[in-house]
């Protein structure tokens, strides 16, 4: 039979009885597994490479902006016949810094203002920052997540380790031009011939 809130209680003061065995195995088990957990959630910090450096700096949005536009002047690609590349319609441009250097990186709205080319292996030092709002990047596939905050930049060390096209989008609602905010990274390979393709992508890849 069952019981409601109607009937009494089927004992009076049931919760003082000595557990069953199977509840006492449940219980032990669960206990035991919040323990690894806990060893673990801070074993994380000290082993494996999925953690961030944490480093992050007071600039102002206007001193930020400045370097991103350095940045750009300087290490924009060019093209056989000279031409500055770019992208999309509003001609993001195409920005190939040398490894081990900084790369500015201002998020907008709605734009993440330039195209990296970045070499397979090789090490950069990523400054993300946002210039106007709370913006979020997020590089797929791989599961990277940041937030950007107007004033902060937040370094990022970043040694890619596949060659492909990968996509940057904001994952922080940012305005009504938000879902517009769709960007993009190459990783090449120019030792082995992996390279832009000049429409978007890149070709090589698989040899
Ligand atoms: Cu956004």
């Amino acid at each position: 039979m069952s019981y409601t809130s109607l009937q009494p209680i089927p004992q009076r003061h049931w919760w003082k009885l000595p557990a069953g065995r199977d509840e006492a195995i449940w219980i032990t088990a669960a206990y035991g597994w919040c323990l690894v957990m806990l060893v673990v959630m801070v074993g994380w910090y000290f082993f494996g490479n999925q953690n961030q450096a944490g480093e992050a700096f007071r600039v102002t949005i206007d001193g930020f902006s400045n370097k991103v536009d350095e940045m750009i002047e300087e290490h924009q690609l060019k093209d056989t016949s000279g031409t500055l590349m770019s992208e999309g319609e509003t001609e993001v441009p195409l920005v190939k810094v040398p490894p081990g250097s900084d790369y500015y990186m201002g998020a907008h709205q709605y734009s993440w203002g330039s195209i990296p080319v970045l070499e397979l292996g090789q090490t950069y030092v990523f400054h993300l920052s946002s210039l106007d709002v709370d913006h979020g990047f997020s590089l797929l596939p791989i599961v990277l997540n940041l937030q950007l905050i107007p004033g902060y930049d937040y370094v990022l060390r970043f040694t890619p380790n596949k060659t492909g096209v990968y996509q940057i989008t904001c994952n922080e609602y940012c305005g009504l031009g938000h879902h517009l905010m769709a960007g993009k990274l190459y990783v090449i390979d120019t030792a082995k011939n992996v390279i832009l393709d000049g429409k978007g992508g890149i070709t090589g890849m698989g040899s």
